[in-house]
């Protein structure tokens, strides 16, 4: 089945089949658990199915926040047996801190899109209660980024694991990454489950993960507390993208806030923050985007990665940043829709995860911050793009940038539920 029709009854069969009762796994192979940011992208797709579902996925997410605010990456299913997904629940032993939910996490966070996600489930079902009950649980996790992850002192919330920017294995860390010990007697404790999967030449290296597992060793080591990070911990880093999207949650959560009775002007105060500490901290013009920035080192990668287009979703930037940005996005170092990194740079892999191909939820991101700034040509480009890659291979995890093909996990969650927006956004233009 081609054409429209077609792709919408196949994106709503991909999420019939990855729900599991009270929220929707990333992949039934690759990621059996429920996945942060994934869930937020996910409900943005449901609100046009299933309100119902919409709600449940982001409200199953919230019922695993810890005490501190923080919203785990990973809630476990305790039904997945032991050893299907890697690092699981015995790795990050989170029941053994004080604040935790019963159910098993990591103790990571993701990017915090959920604010902005949950105000776009809201315009399409129009659920007030919804709101009534998620905004205070934003607040708190948005309350734990800037007062727990502000490591660097510079108003940015910093991640402390490649894992937090959802772009695991992007160049944008390797500089930060590569002062991680790697000890490779680290992986001979453990065993990869994702190779099983997908083929090792697009997944991270074993490296990679043996300096993944020793900061997941690092972090639980200090009870996942926040205190000690920018003392003991050998991975800080600003991303621009999990700032650009705190920066755009806070927004969505002034709008939030005046349908549930609130104050917006804390929200936008702190968005307005946000923005300038990320053009004082992370902004590179000799790059044409922003760049990471290694806390620890007090130096950038210099890394030209799709994260550094993000910040286009800030209506605050200035004139001359934006047009650079869009500069950037529309030239031949990123293509519409944008591969996950520079093509010109001398590593960039269109096959390896995120270091080259295209994924579906930053160009959605990229696509709703053209369609705000006005950028009608450049956001159909994107919207084409995607919904023409997804027709010709199918709802995959990522998309080899030359051939179209479809890599990573098939049946993708996110891939199918932004497609249904893509989709509902040609019926209704807004
Ligand atoms: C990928 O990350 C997980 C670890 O969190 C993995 O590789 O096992 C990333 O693409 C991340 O952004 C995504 O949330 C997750 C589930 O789709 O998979």
């Amino acid at each position: 089945m081609n054409g429209p029709a077609g792709r919408w009854e196949r994106a709503s069969q991909v999420l019939a089949d990855n729900w599991v009762g009270s929220y929707t796994v990333p992949s039934r192979s690759l990621y059996p658990h429920q996945w942060s940011w994934d869930s937020a992208f996910v409900a943005i797709g449901l609100a046009h199915l299933d309100p119902a579902r919409a709600h449940r996925e982001l409200t199953t997410l919230f019922e695993a926040q810890w005490a501190d605010g923080r919203v785990p990456h990973i809630v476990f299913n305790p039904r997945v047996p032991p050893g299907q997904y890697f690092p699981g629940p015995e790795v990050w032993t989170s029941g053994e801190i004080p604040g935790t939910p019963p159910v098993q996490t990591t103790g990571l966070v993701q990017p915090p899109v959920h604010g902005y996600a949950a105000l776009r489930v809201y315009r399409c079902t129009g659920d007030r209660d919804f709101l009534v009950a998620l905004y205070p649980k934003l607040v708190a996790y948005h309350r734990y980024l800037a007062e727990h992850r502000d490591v660097g002192g510079g108003g940015l919330a910093a991640i402390v694991h490649p894992w937090e920017s959802g772009l695991d294995n992007s160049p944008a860390w390797d500089q930060a990454l590569a002062a991680v010990a790697a000890d490779p007697l680290v992986m001979s404790r453990y065993q990869r489950r994702d190779l099983q999967h997908a083929p090792a030449e697009e997944r991270p290296t074993d490296g990679e993960y043996a300096r993944y597992l020793t900061l997941v060793e690092s972090y639980r080591a200090m009870g996942y507390a926040d205190r000690a990070l920018g003392l003991d911990h050998p991975f800080v880093v600003e991303c621009p993208l999990f700032n650009a999207v705190f920066a755009a949650s806070e927004l969505a959560l002034a709008e939030i806030a005046l349908v549930v009775g609130a104050r917006p002007d804390p929200h936008r105060q702190r968005a307005a923050a946000l923005t300038e500490a990320l053009l004082a901290r992370l902004y590179d013009p000799a790059a044409g985007m922003f760049t990471a920035l290694d806390v620890r080192a007090g130096t950038r990668g210099g890394a030209r990665t799709v994260a550094g287009l993000t910040p286009l979703l800030l209506p605050g930037l200035p004139a001359r940043v934006g047009e650079t940005l869009l500069a950037s996005l529309a030239s031949a170092r990123f293509g519409l829709p944008a591969t996950s990194y520079d093509r010109a740079a001398p590593g960039f892999d269109r096959r390896r995860y995120w270091r080259g191909p295209v994924w579906v939820n930053v160009n959605w991101l990229l696509w709703r911050a053209l369609l705000d700034r006005g950028e009608r040509r450049l956001a159909d480009r994107v919207r084409t793009g995607l919904l023409s890659l997804v027709e010709r291979a199918g709802y995959y995890e990522y998309f080899d940038p030359l051939t179209g093909s479809g890599h990573g996990s098939g049946d993708f969650s996110w891939s199918a539920a932004l497609t249904l927006d893509l989709l509902a956004a040609g019926r209704d233009p807004d």
